[in-house]
């Protein structure tokens, strides 16, 4: 198809307008002129069923009654035959056409929101709820879809039927031509009023609704918690008022159509009752021919019938001009620059690391990092203990800018870690996040996530072997191509974070970032990973954040924080030597292991 070609290169932000209407306009870049061509198809068929009514007159006044022959009473039926076929052939293809573009369009907002959406930034999602994005990329992209597919070509029928309509009544009888008009102004004016009121209806209703897609959706992520406290009835009624409110708003939005639609029809029809009373007198009094009734009474439906459809043509172009506007919202959020960096490094990096009195703060006036300071030598591994909430994945967070420290100078190999393009940094970045996410593929799948080159199945092998999980997953009736998730098998938190690690190390990164990876590991697993880690991560920087000293008490530097600060510093040896909290954590687990053992010694017994 041609519209691929597009969907790729054609950028929204370009359709960034003030007006919406203009923002419309830019946004069918690449199907205006298929767009026009579907505006002209509908000229034509306007001015074919026009001309039916002319030869309908022509019929009447010149054929029927004389004693026309054969041949042109055969030309005139198969005029109206021609006519017909023109008429219809050309609807088609203004239908057609414009679904043409409303499709088109449709599908490259579509491809350009999913895109966009992964490319903005960590804040951005922390602040943005997931079912409020979900109903702009589809619920508002559908509504401007029919707003090219349906509703501006609508517009567009009704105002050309006006036109050549009422140019040929006027030719035929000016002063039946402007009485047969007399209500349009007023159609008009009703329908514009209510586009007014009903744009601000139709905005609340798809606030509401998006509201209800985010209910959903959490209650969905978080079925096990609602499940386990037993807060099905609290979240079935919170449900229920969101939904009950999205009523409301729908009934309220019908509220308004169902006022405008009798007094729009009862206006239309006193309009055209009108025309065809006044045409009949002045038929009789001979001001007018039959013929030229007959045409009059065909033509004037078609000025003034479609009318009654431009106060729901409006009210609906209003919802998909509001669509336009919620997802102009998206499009207006700054992306993350991924390759942007005023340093173009050559090659991978060595992996020297500099803190220097960083600070960092989610959001202004609440610091989470305050002054941190340390140097990590390429190939080193660093360790971060602490306690909850001390700050340690928020720092692990900066390397690969996940987040931009507020203060202070982080470089890595000596250049100021700001002036690397991210994609760069992360490519080379191993990160085993603290909650891993797997996704519903199948597990070679996600350890091959993100490599961005083919991978044999020695290699993903080798990697599962060195986070032991390879025997596991060779449990598993169908292996490597067993499904994660809802439609496969489901993964203790231990075994995800196997994966995980398996996932980071098959990148061969320069820097590994371990965030609590083993925590839900078994101690003797966690030993076997620790040991095939020593050996891969030789010359390559890692970061290691855990709770367990053992895990730890290898790293070449610890690093113990607190309330987002360093406070205390050195390798095992020298914290064990000196009183403080690294040595008191020690101890504290020492103990706590040997009342366990003692424990089960006892219950043996
Ligand atoms: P973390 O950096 O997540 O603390 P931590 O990793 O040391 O804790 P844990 O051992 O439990 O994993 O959080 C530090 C503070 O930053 C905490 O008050 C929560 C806050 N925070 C945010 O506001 N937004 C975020 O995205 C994260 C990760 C933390
Ligand atoms: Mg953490």
């Amino acid at each position: 198809m041609t519209i691929s070609s597009d969907v790729a290169t054609f950028d929204l932000k370009q359709a960034l307008a003030p007006n919406r209407l203009q923002g419309l306009w830019k946004m069918m870049t690449g199907f205006r002129l298929i767009y026009v061509m579907a505006t002209l198809s509908l000229g034509i068929a306007a001015i074919s069923k026009t001309a039916t009514y002319l030869l309908l007159r022509y019929f009447i006044d010149k054929v029927l009654g004389t004693n026309a022959p054969l041949s042109k009473l055969i030309l005139v039926g198969l005029g109206f035959v021609g006519l017909a076929l023109l008429e219809s052939g050309f609807t088609f293809l203004s239908g057609w056409l414009a679904a043409k573009t409303a499709e088109g369009t449709a599908l490259r907002m579509r491809n350009y929101l999913y895109d966009h959406i992964q490319r903005l930034s960590f804040s951005y999602h922390d602040k943005i709820q997931t079912g409020e994005l979900i109903q702009r990329a589809t619920s508002d992209v559908e509504a401007v879809r029919r707003f090219f597919a349906d509703q501006a070509i609508g517009l567009g029928r009704i105002v050309v039927l006006f036109i050549v309509n009422f140019i040929a009544i006027a030719k035929l009888n000016w002063s039946l031509a402007w009485r047969s008009v007399l209500v349009v102004p007023v159609l008009v004016i009703i329908s514009y009023f209510f586009f007014g009121k009903v744009s601000k209806r139709y905005q609340a209703y798809q606030e509401q609704e998006a509201r209800l897609s985010t209910t959903l959706q959490e209650n969905l992520s978080g079925v096990r918690v609602v499940k386990a406290f037993a807060r099905q009835d609290f979240e079935r009624q919170k449900f229920e008022e969101d939904n009950w409110e999205k009523f409301l708003r729908g009934r309220h939005l019908l509220f308004m159509h169902s006022l405008y639609w009798p007094s729009s029809d009862i206006l239309a029809g006193a309009q055209m009752l009108g025309g065809f009373v006044l045409g009949a007198i002045m038929a009789i009094r001979g001001e007018i021919t039959v013929g030229t009734y007959m045409a009059y009474s065909g033509m004037v439906i078609w000025i003034i019938w479609p009318m009654r459809n431009l106060g729901r043509l409006i009210v609906q172009m209003s919802t998909g001009l509001v669509s336009y506007n919620r997802v102009a919202e998206i499009v207006k959020e700054e992306r993350e620059a991924l390759d942007v960096g005023d340093y173009q490094p050559q090659g991978p990096y060595r992996g020297e690391i500099v803190f220097d009195h960083v600070s960092f703060a989610y959001e202004e006036g609440q610091p989470v990092l305050d002054d941190i300071s340390f140097h990590c030598l390429p190939g080193q591994s660093v360790a971060l203990l602490g306690s909850t909430g001390s700050g340690k994945t928020s720092l692990v967070n900066l390397l690969p800018r996940f987040y931009d420290y507020t203060a202070g100078s982080i470089t890595l190999d000596g250049v100021e870690l700001k002036r690397y393009p991210r994609q760069y940094l992360r490519s080379q970045i191993g990160i085993v996040e603290q909650e891993p996410f797997l996704f519903s593929r199948t597990i070679r799948e996600n350890i091959a996530y993100g490599v961005g080159r083919r991978i044999s199945d020695e290699e993903v092998f080798a990697a599962a072997r060195a986070a032991a999980i390879h025997d596991v997953i060779l449990s598993f009736p169908d292996g490597y191509n067993t499904l994660v998730g809802e439609r496969g098998v489901t993964l203790s938190g231990g075994q995800k974070q196997r994966i995980a690690i398996a996932r980071a190390l098959l990148r061969d990164p320069r820097i590994l970032i371990l965030d609590d990876a083993t925590s839900s590991v078994d101690p003797e697993t966690e030993g076997d990973i620790r040991a095939a880690l020593r050996r891969l991560m030789a010359g390559r920087t890692t970061f290691i954040i855990a709770h367990r000293i053992q895990s730890v008490m290898n790293a070449d530097q610890i690093l113990v924080m607190d309330k987002g600060r360093i406070i205390q510093r050195g390798d095992h040896a020298s914290l064990m030597a000196e009183a403080g909290p690294y040595r008191r954590i020690y101890e504290m687990q020492a103990r706590i292991e040997e009342e366990l053992a003692d424990e089960l010694e006892s219950s043996v017994d």
